[in-house]
Formats: C-alpha cells, sequence, structure tokens
C-alpha cells in the first residue's frame, strides 16, 4: 500500500517534507501532489474518490489558513485521512487547526498538531504496519533507536 501527501500549496512543501522523509526512509511509496480544495476542487475530488482503487492506504493532507483540503477529501473516501494543519503568519496556525480539527460526526480526520508533519507520517506508517510486518518491525527499531537516545541524553 501506498501513502498519498497532499497539500494546498507549494509553500507547504517545507513543512510537508518531514512526512515525506519519514515515510521514505521507513521504505513506504509515497505520492506527492499540490491538491488545493479552493484553487483545483475538481482535482481535489478526482484523486479522493480515485485513492482507495489507487493502492492508497492513507492520506496526509496539509494546508494552512482556510485548510478544507482534509476534510472535504475525507468526506469522498474511506482511505484514512490525517490532517496537518500548517503555521500561517496571520494566526499562527490557529486558523489551519481548527478548520481541520472540528470535523462533524461521521467524517472523522486525524489531525495532529501545527506543523506536525513528522508524526502524520508516523501515523500513516502505522496504519499501514496493521498489515504489513516488515514495516511493522521498521516502526519497532524506530521506537527502540528514539528510546536509547533519551536514555543515553546526558545534560
Ligand atoms: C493554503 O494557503 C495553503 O495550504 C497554504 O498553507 C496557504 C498559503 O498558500 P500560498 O498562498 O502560499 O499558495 O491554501
Amino acid at each position: 500500500m501506498k501513502v498519498a501527501i497532499i497539500m494546498g500549496s507549494t509553500s507547504d512543501l517545507d513543512i510537508m517534507s518531514q512526512a515525506i522523509n519519514v515515510l521514505e526512509g521507513f521504505g513506504v511509496e509515497v505520492v506527492k501532489r499540490v491538491i488545493s480544495a479552493h484553487r483545483t476542487p475538481d482535482l481535489m475530488c478526482e484523486f479522493a474518490k480515485s485513492a482507495k482503487a489507487n493502492g492508497i492506504g492513507a492520506i496526509i493532507a496539509g494546508a494552512g489558513g482556510a485548510a478544507h483540503v482534509a476534510g472535504v477529501v475525507a468526506g469522498m473516501t474511506t482511505v484514512p485521512v490525517i490532517g496537518v494543519p500548517i503555521q500561517t503568519k496571520a494566526l499562527g496556525g490557529m486558523d489551519s487547526l481548527l478548520s481541520i480539527v472540528q470535523m462533524p460526526a461521521g467524517i472523522p480526520v486525524a489531525t495532529m498538531a501545527i506543523n506536525g508533519a513528522k508524526n502524520a507520517g508516523l501515523f500513516a506508517a502505522q496504519i499501514l504496519a496493521l498489515t504489513d510486518e516488515t514495516l511493522a518491525a521498521k516502526l519497532d527499531e524506530f521506537r527502540k533507536e528514539q528510546t536509547q537516545k533519551v536514555l543515553d541524553a546526558t545534560i
């Protein structure tokens, strides 16, 4: 299974590349697209409706401001959608967070922290790992190394 990482603008790439790096580091195939709910609504619909048939196991959607792409995509597919609110200059990303997190009952989006793209990548990997033992082993190893780094830390 693949993970799709979509974002509202190329200006989101700096943050969203953290999700790309995590997933590609685990050897997960990543489909990357700029898709805007407002600027390319037809593309967004086409992408969401074909995601499952295209072998996408999780969708990570990053956007800032009036960040609607995660929620609208979630309304058109049962592939799990993970939303990443991107920090904004005007409102610090609270606008993005509130645009993504408060979904109506029935259409869930797993909302990460503001700029939380790394955790989005890890969360998508954990979803795929439920049916992929090799990936699950890589995640276990990642956790062990992370724990060891804390244990080894000196101050
Ligand atoms: C959103 O507006 C994008 O996701 C981006 O975070 C923000 C600004 O977009 P640009 O004006 O940089 O294209 O749609």
